[in-house]
């Protein structure tokens, strides 16, 4: 007898999934990673809800990045949260009482109207914008999307690589390891060890209420992640070499600056003024990807490396971080083809041990596959990673990579993240960019 139920495919099922989270964490102007464990708006993680987004709604993908560029300070920096003034301020941690961004406004042009942090994340908006465009470029002219947004993408890039270029060799440093979107990576331990953590009873963990301890960041990392954003409020923000405690140059946060450059590339054709030099973007994104493989490529470990800026030094812990250059056009071939073995290889266990690539080295002393940036495996950075193995001729890893990231997803509820041997979900559920990055994945 037939069953009246057809089974669902994998992909329509994580279609239907991810329409479902991204609907739900829609504000109406913009999308929040977790409802209860993130409520406002993060920056990089708008840069990826609105890359899924485009499939369903090119409008609201060209909203979430619009809102989050009218946070935008004056100095070009865009801000890693962008505050809900509708949401308690006792719900997220630090809120904007300890930023005071509005009240930094001279210094570095923070906006009035809008409470924001003073730190960024890594900058994903470009490549975001153009693939946002691509989704419906006819819709996008007529909304003035890309001639509105381009100046204000330049502004950002070009705050990365003036005032952050605290190394001096072109490469844009963190100065906080929110900075790198990756929290707790391994590769902060070194220099966060010189930083003094704040008093543990000074602050409230509101990411405790919500989210399992073992999950998260501990109360050591914390204390130094809030003297660290605190001494750099109360230094009003500002850039000056020297001055900073923390600066890191970071692969994966450079990577993703390089490859907006490439899209602000795109763009700059796609508008086809004077006032938009494609060939002028091709030649910064290349003579950064040299310097991104001159100051942090290691050969012997087939990895891309952080270097601390104010130690000089190379940091030896292996991420995935150090992976992600993948996603570059002007990778050396040697380089593209190294990376994809040690993806495959002892440390991140591709096609062997690991179902996702992991956020750590499988190896390494500070891994924990329940921790956070620790070891986890994130669907950010396997959906980048799977595009960088397309560009460099990887199909048949990527489509088993992708089949991976569709199964885990829609198993897990669309978690934050998940374990890498046995894909059992971590961190929060319902999580925007595990959903549009499925999505994305699914057609
Ligand atoms: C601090 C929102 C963000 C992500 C980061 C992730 C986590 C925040 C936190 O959540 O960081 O910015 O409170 O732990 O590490 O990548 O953007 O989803």
């Amino acid at each position: 007898v037939e069953s009246a139920v057809q089974p669902r495919s994998l992909p329509s099922l994580a279609y239907d999934g991810a329409c479902r989270v991204l609907s739900g964490n829609w504000t109406g102007s913009s999308t929040v990673p977790s409802r209860a464990l993130y409520p406002h708006q993060w920056s990089w993680d708008s840069g990826f809800i609105a890359i899924g987004l485009r499939h369903v709604s090119p409008a609201r993908a060209q909203r979430e990045l619009e809102t989050l560029f009218a946070a935008q300070w004056a100095d070009g920096r865009v801000p890693h949260i962008v505050f809900n003034p509708e949401i308690p301020l006792g719900a997220y941690f630090p809120s904007p009482d300890f930023w005071r961004s509005s009240a930094a406004g001279d210094k570095a042009g923070a906006p009035a109207s809008v409470e924001t942090s003073g730190v960024v994340q890594p900058p994903v908006h470009a490549l975001a914008a153009w693939l946002v465009h691509q989704a419906d470029p006819a819709a996008s002219a007529r909304r003035g999307f890309l001639r509105r947004l381009y100046p204000r993408l330049v502004a950002w890039q070009r705050y990365l690589t003036g005032p952050r270029d605290l190394g001096g060799h072109g490469l844009a440093a963190i100065v906080h390891p929110w900075e790198s979107g990756m929290d707790n990576s391994p590769c902060w331990d070194p220099p966060l060890a010189r930083i003094s953590p704040a008093a543990s009873g000074s602050f409230h963990r509101a990411d405790l209420d919500h989210g399992c301890r073992a999950d998260r960041p501990t109360d050591l990392d914390y204390g130094r992640y809030v003297r660290l954003a605190g001494s750099y409020r109360d230094r009003g923000y500002e850039d000056r070499p020297g001055t900073h405690p923390f600066a890191v140059e970071d692969p994966a946060f450079n990577a993703l600056l390089i490859a907006s450059e490439y899209a602000l590339a795109d763009i700059a054709a796609a508008l086809g003024d004077e006032a938009a030099d494609p060939a002028e973007h091709l030649v910064r994104a290349e003579s950064l990807t040299w310097a991104l493989v001159s100051r942090l490529w290691s050969e012997e470990e087939g990895l891309f490396l952080c270097r601390d800026v104010l130690a000089d030094e190379r940091l030896p812990q292996r991420s995935a971080a150090g992976l992600l250059p993948l996603v570059l056009p002007g990778l050396p071939e040697e380089v593209a083809a190294a990376l994809l073995r040690t993806a495959r290889g002892p440390h991140f266990g591709l096609g062997g041990p690991a179902r996702l690539v992991p956020s750590y080295d499988l190896t390494g002393s500070g891994f924990d596959p329940a921790r956070y940036w620790r070891g986890p495996a994130w669907f950010n950075v396997n959906w980048l990673l799977e595009r960088g193995m397309r560009l460099h001729g990887a199909d048949l890893t990527a489509d088993a990579l992708r089949a991976e990231m569709l199964r885990a997803a829609v198993a897990s509820d669309f978690a934050e993240y998940v374990d890498p041997f046995s894909g059992k979900a971590r961190g929060t559920r319902d999580f925007s960019w595990t959903a549009a990055l499925t999505l994305d994945l699914s057609l």
